[in-house]
């Protein structure tokens, strides 16, 4: 892969975790995040990798985990730390907060976190699309979870009826790394026996992927996308990943501290918890590792990227927390009845 877009993948993830990480400071004062709040660690190569095939008018729709996919999609990350702690400069004027961090500007109409709540409205926009002849895709993120939904059912077998150009992208976060593509097939606590057998069941074109691999995301995405805008579609994709240590319990938290990027190297120094996730599920040092095994980035790139990247997130951070919270006397914009 060229050095410039082996280092603008890394760029992207890491953009994710450092603004995550920081959410997570952020949190301990609790007048900063009232209520529950969820973290796309672990996660940054399935949303990055598969918005680098988009184009800034395709259309994405994500989940309780948001922050990742639009900050992947282009969403600015001062604003997106402004809407997470209700203020006026957030995506939605700090009125979402961080279950639903939307930027209809850069292709994110609507999100929200009831589970299996986007897919409908999100086979409206590929049938829209598909009216229109736009040549639009739409992409919709979403977890395991969902497909215990019923709305999960109806959507698949409409949008194939309809030959709608959408990507029904799962995050199956709940893979042992041996279960990962190419190793083993998950248990699951869904009544299928593989959760990729269902789409399949509808005769959808379905795909199964290493979810924490940035390269092979992009590259698999890639090209369902350019079959989408072809006129072919839908598709569906399981994308495996390990779950991080962190995200387990009620509230995320930061085992060790903030990933340092010598951790790609030093693989002994993570505190013990978070040890072998970091060495063999991390996707960023999965990528840092490849990119250096793979000659297009050297260690100290990768390092001056990291350092640019914690500044560009500090910044946000501290403008997120200059920006005033919403003017009273606007409570009921956006409000009808
Ligand atoms: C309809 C609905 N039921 C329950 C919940 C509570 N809830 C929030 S996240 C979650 C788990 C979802 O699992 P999955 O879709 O696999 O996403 P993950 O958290 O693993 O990324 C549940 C049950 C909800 N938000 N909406
Ligand atoms: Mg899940």
């Amino acid at each position: 892969m060229p050095t410039e877009r082996a280092a603008d993948l890394l760029r992207r993830m890491l953009r994710i975790r450092r603004l995550e990480e920081k959410l997570v400071h952020l949190a301990e004062d609790k007048t900063l995040i009232r209520a529950h709040y969820h973290l796309y660690v672990g996660q940054e190569a399935a949303g990055v990798g598969a918005c680098s095939a988009l184009r800034r008018e395709d259309l994405v729709f994500t989940t309780h985990r948001n922050h990742g996919h639009v900050v992947a999609k282009g969403g600015d990350p001062f604003r997106v730390i402004a809407e997470v702690i209700g203020r006026r400069d957030g995506y939605l004027g700090g009125r979402g907060g961080t279950f639903h961090v939307a930027a209809p500007e850069i292709g994110i109409p609507h999100t929200s976190a009831i589970v299996g709540g986007s897919l409908p409205i999100a086979a409206g926009t590929a049938w829209a699309a598909k009216l229109a002849r736009a040549g639009r895709v739409t992409v919709v993120f979403f977890g395991d979870g969902v497909m215990e939904e019923g709305v999960f059912y109806e959507t698949l077998n409409i949008a194939q009826l309809w030959r709608l150009p959408i990507l029904f992208y799962m995050e199956n976060n709940s893979v042992t790394p041996e279960e990962r593509p190419g190793r083993g097939s998950p248990t699951s606590s869904h009544a299928a026996k593989a959760l990729s057998e269902v789409p399949r069941a509808f005769g959808i074109d379905t795909t199964v992927l290493d979810g924490t691999r940035v390269d092979g995301v992009a590259e698999a995405i890639g090209a369902l996308v350019a079959r989408m805008r072809r006129g072919e579609g839908p598709f569906f994709v399981e994308s495996r990943t390990t779950r991080w240590p962190g995200n387990y319990g009620s509230f995320p938290r930061l085992p060790g501290g903030d990933t340092d990027i010598d951790w790609a190297w030093d693989r002994e120094r993570p505190v013990e918890e978070v040890r072998s996730w970091h060495a063999e599920s991390d996707p960023i040092l999965l990528w840092t590792r490849e990119c250096e095994r793979s000659g297009a980035l050297s260690r100290d790139a990768i390092r001056t990227i990291d350092r640019e990247v914690r500044e560009e997130i500090e910044k946000a951070a501290a403008a997120a927390l200059a920006s005033p919270p919403p003017d009273p006397a606007s409570a009921l914009e956006h409000t009808y009845a």
